[in-house]
Formats: C-alpha cells, sequence, structure tokens
C-alpha cells in the first residue's frame, strides 16, 4: 500500500518538476537574450530615434537605417565613422567608457544624436 502510494506521489511530482523545468528554461534564456542584445538606434524620417540613447559602458549601439536615402553616423569627435547606410543596412559602434558621444550625420548635418554612457 505505501509502496503504491509512493508511485503514485511520483507520478504527481515527476511531470510537475518536468513541467516547472520547461517554464523556467524560456524565461532564463530570454533574460540571456536581452542582456546580449544590441541598442538600438532607428534613423527614420532624417530623425535619430531616440535622439539621446542612454546605456551601460561596454553596450554594443546599432543604428539603423530605415530611411530611403543614404545616411552616414559620425561621431563629433571623430571616434566613431560609419560607410553611407542605405535603406535597412546597420552600423554598430561598442562604447566602452563613460560619457557623453554626440554624432551627426555627415550627409545632413541637421541630423543629430547622443549616446550617453553610464
Ligand atoms: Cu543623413
Amino acid at each position: 500500500m505505501r509502496k503504491k502510494l509512493f508511485l503514485s506521489a511520483l507520478v504527481v511530482a515527476l511531470p510537475l518538476a518536468l513541467a516547472a523545468i520547461l517554464i523556467l528554461r524560456p524565461t532564463q534564456a530570454k533574460s540571456e537574450g536581452t542582456k546580449a542584445s544590441p541598442m538600438e538606434v532607428n534613423v527614420d524620417n532624417f530623425t535619430f530615434g531616440p535622439d539621446t540613447l542612454t546605456v551601460p559602458a561596454n553596450s554594443k549601439v546599432t543604428w539603423v537605417n530605415k530611411d530611403d536615402v543614404p545616411h552616414v553616423i559620425t561621431s563629433n569627435d571623430g571616434l566613431f565613422k560609419s560607410k553611407a547606410l542605405d535603406t535597412d543596412d546597420t552600423y554598430s559602434y561598442t562604447f566602452t567608457k563613460a560619457g557623453t558621444y554626440s554624432y551627426y550625420c555627415s550627409i545632413h548635418p541637421k541630423m543629430v544624436g547622443k549616446v550617453v554612457v553610464q
């Protein structure tokens, strides 16, 4: 009788444990994915969105050109400069040191943005 009870407890507990593992796993993978995913600046309608992006140090920032005209991401102090980005082209730069990094589009200098690294 006791053995039967133990077995039925096992039958209940085992799928529960498996379910817990299956439920917890994607959550873990998700949070890791968020951490590794790059920070994006959308270049759309001649504006950078967001125009000020705040990120922790060692963040890889990716600009994505959503416009149908080319843009060039150029840092004010010459730290980085992209090639001409066509539609859906991307440019990435990894910011290692804290500070405020201003940039503009060298084709359309009125387009300005900032990356604040904390
Ligand atoms: Cu531009």
